[in-house]
Parts: C-alpha cells; structure tokens; sequence
C-alpha cells in the first residue's frame, strides 16, 4: 500500500510533557516517524507521496472554527509576548463553571485544551496542518484506485476534541478522514482505534452522531490516561445511541486478552456494515512501551494486520502512539504488511 508522509512534521518538537508529576522530555518526537518511515522503506512497503493540501475546510468539519483558528494563531500570540519557549496551558475550568472563553492567551490555552500534554512550539501548526493533510490525501488515494493507505501522521490526533487538544494531539487527522470520507459518498464509516489510550477526541467528535461507529480498545480508565473517558457504558447519544464501542482492559492485557476484544470489535464493525474502516493505528500497545501497560509482541502485529484483511474494507491506516522508538517502525508496518499479504 502507499505511505503517505511529510517532512512537516519535523517542525513540532517540544522540550518537556508532565509525567508522573516531572516534566520530562516528550515522548512523542520527530524520531518516531524517521522510525516508522524508515521502515516502510526496508520493507518495500510501497510508494511513499507527499500530501496534497486541501486547506482549512475539511478541518473545520470536525473542530470548530475557533478552535482551528486559535491553533493557526497561537504560536505568533505567544511569540508576541516575548515568550520563546514552548507554549502549555496554565489552568481549566472547573466542574460548574460556565466558561466563557478569556482574550489572554494563556487563559485561550486552557480554554482550548483538556491537559498540559499538548505543548505547543512554533512549528507544531504546521506540523498538525500537514498531518491532517496527509489523513487526508492517504484517503483520497483510496476513493480514486486503491484499497488501502497509510497516512504516517505525527503529531497523532485521536485526543483532540471539537474544541480541544491534548495529549500530543492538536487535528483528529482519523476524524477528519472518517468526515471526509462522508463528504466524498461514503454512507457510513467505521473507525477501529488499536492504540493503547482511548481515543477520546474522536469518541467526542462523533458521539452523538450514526454515520460514524467508533470502536476502541484502551487501558482501563480506572488507571489510565485520559483518565476520565472510555468506559464500556459509554454507548453514545441520541441518535448516536448504539454507535460508540469501547473495551476497556486490564493492565498487563496480551493478545490472548486483547484479541478477544477485538474480535467483538470486528463482529460490530462487520454487522454496522461501512463503506470504509479508519484505523487509529498506535503501536503503544507494545511490551516495552515506556508509557503504557500492555503486552503485545511485534509478531501480534502481524496478526493484527491478518485480522483486519478479513474484514474486506476500504482500510486507511492513521499512525497515532507508540513511544518505544526503537521498535515502532517494525510493530506498526507489521500491521501493514500482514494486512497486505492478505487482501
Ligand atoms: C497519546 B497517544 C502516563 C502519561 C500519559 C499522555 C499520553 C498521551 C498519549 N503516565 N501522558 O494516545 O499515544
Ligand atoms: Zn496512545
């Protein structure tokens, strides 16, 4: 299948994320997608393009236009002040307050974010920007003549909401294909997040909503990040009913364990009957993944890609996590070569 990519992304590079109550270095760097694409090219995995840009407006089919527009213009805000370190949010507001959103920055900051894991530098718009238009030129490649793609996104994009970033994520680059997709004829599309932390933004982008079943398989919000959503009773809203799907699991889940909850996945993917599936494709589900708890090997990757060939569908892949650098090209052109083989 093609890979599509962009040198863009390089732009985004952030000194420090909070974790466990330090500020580290952030896990999601720029060597993450050099792995990857390396990969793709010693695997001979296909042709790597560059994206075509489709501007704004399939962005703000899925964020609003405040959002975007705070993102495009947040950098140049800041720089304004003086500031030459990477923008974070200073404060959120609390349950019971109606928030209205303050003129400062850093009060925009907040208003426009669920955490402080989504730093800012003065690349990382660009970088976001690029990274959808790479979703969404790996989509358009399969409506014209193929049946699959994988969009090499970075930043990754599942946590940004409506309204929102967060957790390394600022464009939900599969939300945007999954619109742009309906946009272009599709009737329905189905999107299956893979990666270790629930998919929250893309849960909250379509929640309410019939056109696009979300199906996710995640650490167990009891202990893991997002923290506060991707319960299994979160089933969706109003017409949205019956449209969201999420298999939250144990620490220390292996295949044996997380297969299983695929599967269900896969029947409900099957029964709803998509013209196309969206894969948010995190490899942070990986033994030795520095941040995340569960215990898939590289081999079950290749098991994951034979899966989802079963399924017959359209497929666009969308990198989202995966912080063991090291292994990262390897467990997630695992997926897309196993998937190749077989459709
Ligand atoms: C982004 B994606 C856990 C810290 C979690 C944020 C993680 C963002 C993951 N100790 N910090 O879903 O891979
Ligand atoms: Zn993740």
């Amino acid at each position: 299948m093609r890979t599509f990519y962009s040198e863009a992304h390089r732009l985004h590079h952030c000194n420090a994320e909070l974790n466990e109550g330090q500020l580290m270095p952030c896990f999601e760097m720029p060597s993450r997608a050099d792995m990857v694409l390396d990969r793709v090219k010693h695997t001979n995995l296909g042709q790597i393009l560059e994206p075509t840009d489709f501007g704004f407006a399939p962005l703000t089919r899925v964020h609003s236009e405040r959002y975007v527009e705070f993102l495009a213009q947040a950098w140049e805000r800041w720089a304004a002040l003086g500031r030459e370190h990477d923008m974070l949010p200073l404060a959120w507001p609390p349950r019971r307050t109606l928030a209205r959103c303050p003129e400062d920055i850093d009060g925009q900051l907040g208003f426009y974010s669920f955490d402080a894991g989504a730093p800012m530098n003065a690349g990382t718009w660009e970088a976001a920007y690029q990274g959808a238009q790479v979703a969404l030129s790996a989509l358009a490649c399969i409506n014209r003549e193929e049946s699959a793609a994988f969009a090499l996104c970075r930043p990754p994009g599942h946590h940004a909401g409506i309204d929102y970033m967060g957790g390394y994520c600022y464009l939900n680059n599969a939300a945007i294909a999954a619109q742009a997709a309906l946009d272009s004829g599709a009737s329905r599309v189905a999107v299956l997040d893979v990666d270790f932390h629930h998919g929250n933004g893309t849960q909250d982008i379509f929640y309410q909503r019939p056109d696009v079943l979300f199906t996710s398989l995640h650490g167990d919000p009891r202990r893991e990040y997002p923290c506060f959503t991707g319960y299994a009773d979160e089933r969706g809203e109003g017409a949205g009913l019956g449209f969201n799907f999420n298999y939250p699991l144990a620490p220390g889940s292996d295949w044996t364990a997380w297969s299983q909850a695929l599967s269900d996945a896969m029947r409900v993917i099957a029964g709803y009957q998509p013209d196309a599936l969206i894969v948010s494709l995190g490899v942070d589900t990986f033994k030795d993944d520095p941040i995340s708890s569960f215990k898939l090997d590289s081999d079950d990757y290749l098991r994951l890609g034979e899966q989802l060939a079963l399924l017959g569908l359209p497929t666009l892949f969308v990198m989202e996590g995966g912080y063991a650098v090291e292994e990262i090209g390897i467990n997630a052109v695992n997926v897309l070569t196993a998937f190749d083989a077989l459709r």
